[in-house]
């Protein structure tokens, strides 16, 4: 029954963010208290079956502004290696790429202008750490950047916060 409760609560959440802009606490957090509860696996990403589980993981960024692959799924509890490469050509200033993993619940408009808003720190906002399960240096032209995490089961998003990208270069990883 878990279930029931919780999918309606990821879709407010999804359309809250999908309207972006609006600062509105005051919105409706209707339902019972009880959708609170932590149940990670009760989301369902589709296509996910359709993804092979491997906790070595490749990903390539382009010059258009995009990630190779946007669903990924690992074996939680294990160490996950992800490679990101950048294969663009245009310069770091103009067309970086990172990979951030967000911890689960995290807003991820709101964490996308906290990073825009941190230049000087490769836009990985340090006011914003404790929303980050892991990530990658912001690469240029060529660059690339293997670093290894554990995630407990869950659903994450991923995105590049290069001004702009997250629109576009954003994923899920499905840790089961
Ligand atoms: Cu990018």
């Amino acid at each position: 029954m878990k279930r029931l409760f919780v999918f309606p609560a990821i879709a407010i959440a999804l359309s809250l963010a999908a309207c972006g802009g609006s600062d509105n606490k005051a919105t409706t957090t209707t339902t019972e208290e009880s959708t609170t509860a932590e149940t990670p696996a009760a989301e369902t990403v589709p296509g996910i079956e359709n993804v092979e589980l491997s906790n070595t993981i490749s990903i390539e960024s382009n010059d258009q502004m995009k990630f190779d692959k946007e669903l990924l799924r690992v074996k939680a509890g294990e160490p996950v290696e992800l490679t990101l490469k950048n294969v663009g050509t245009l310069p770091k200033e103009s067309m970086g790429h990172n990979l951030i993993v967000l911890k689960p619940g995290v807003d991820i408009a709101t964490f996308a202008g906290e990073a825009t808003a941190a230049a000087d720190a490769d836009y990985v906002p340090k006011t914003s750490l404790s929303s980050i399960a892991a990530h990658t240096k912001l690469l240029g032209p060529g660059e690339e950047d293997k670093i290894s995490f554990t995630l407990e089961k869950g659903v994450y998003t991923f995105i590049c916060s290069f001004p702009g990208h997250y629109g576009v270069m954003q994923g899920k990883i499905v840790a089961e």
